[in-house]
């Protein structure tokens, strides 16, 4: 029967294929988002069908109470200690593997998750491919404290890697800041193109307001890109 929560054929795809990289007995990640959703129930129904013992750490409230609520054994992570895998979503992924995560304001978990896993995959459909990162707006979680001062001091750094005159916009929920897990705040940088990547991520860490920025560089190891006809790609 079909699953309503599962009607995106090519997300779908993407975490069908990742499910059959899951092997009994691992330490897995779960990532956050509508693609990691499906990823978790495909994932409880294979573990349903085949009987076997997985460990899993979820990056959000929102991952642990839908992966608990169909069956699977969520745990810490600091009781798992270390991971074998994770799978997740991202908003934006360039031909190098790198990424633009955080639309659903949880890439500080996922980045703590990812970077704690022997490998992350992501699962994504293909209008998240990209030549060059930045059409997707960078997420940058923030603490609330002095949040001012840290966006003029995110704004300054943009102007010296050439990219002033950019927005960089709170995040907001029915008209309220929105607050991540960690109670934090998102500032959302418009920024059209990202050029230099890594020299963007080494000027947003430098700043001491700034918990976590979206962009993962060198963490991804495998994309499966999910098609509408329910095949798949590898990058
Ligand atoms: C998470 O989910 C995020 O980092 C990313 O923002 C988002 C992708 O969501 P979706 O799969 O719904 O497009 O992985």
């Amino acid at each position: 029967m079909t699953d309503p929560a599962i009607a995106d054929q090519s997300k779908d795809a993407a975490a069908t294929a990742a499910v059959r990289l899951v092997e009994p007995g691992m330490r897995l990640g779960l990532g956050t988002g509508s693609t990691a959703a499906i990823f978790v129930r495909r994932l409880a129904q294979r573990v349903k069908a085949e009987g076997f013992e997985l460990r899993c750490a979820a990056t959000s409230k929102g991952t642990a109470e839908l992966a608990g609520s169909l069956g699977l054994r969520v745990e810490e992570l600091d009781d798992i200690g270390w991971l074998d895998l994770t799978i997740d979503g991202a908003d934006e992924l360039d031909p190098d593997l790198n990424l633009i995560k955080g639309g659903g304001a949880a890439h500080l978990r996922e980045k703590i998750v990812a970077t704690a896993s022997d490998r992350m995959v992501v699962i994504a459909d293909q209008g998240k491919v990209v030549n060059r990162l930045g059409q997707f707006h960078l997420p940058v979680e923030v603490i609330p404290f002095g949040w001012q001062a840290t966006r003029q001091l995110i704004l300054r750094a943009l102007e010296r890697l050439d990219l002033s005159q950019r927005p960089v916009l709170l995040r907001k929920r029915d008209d309220q800041p929105l607050l991540t897990d960690e109670g934090n705040l998102i500032l959302d940088l418009a920024l059209e193109e990202i050029h230099d990547p890594e020299a963007l991520a080494a000027e947003l860490s430098a700043i001491a307001g700034v918990v976590e920025h979206g962009l993962f560089l060198n963490i991804c190891q495998l994309a499966i890109i999910g098609r509408p006809d329910g095949s798949v790609v590898e990058l």
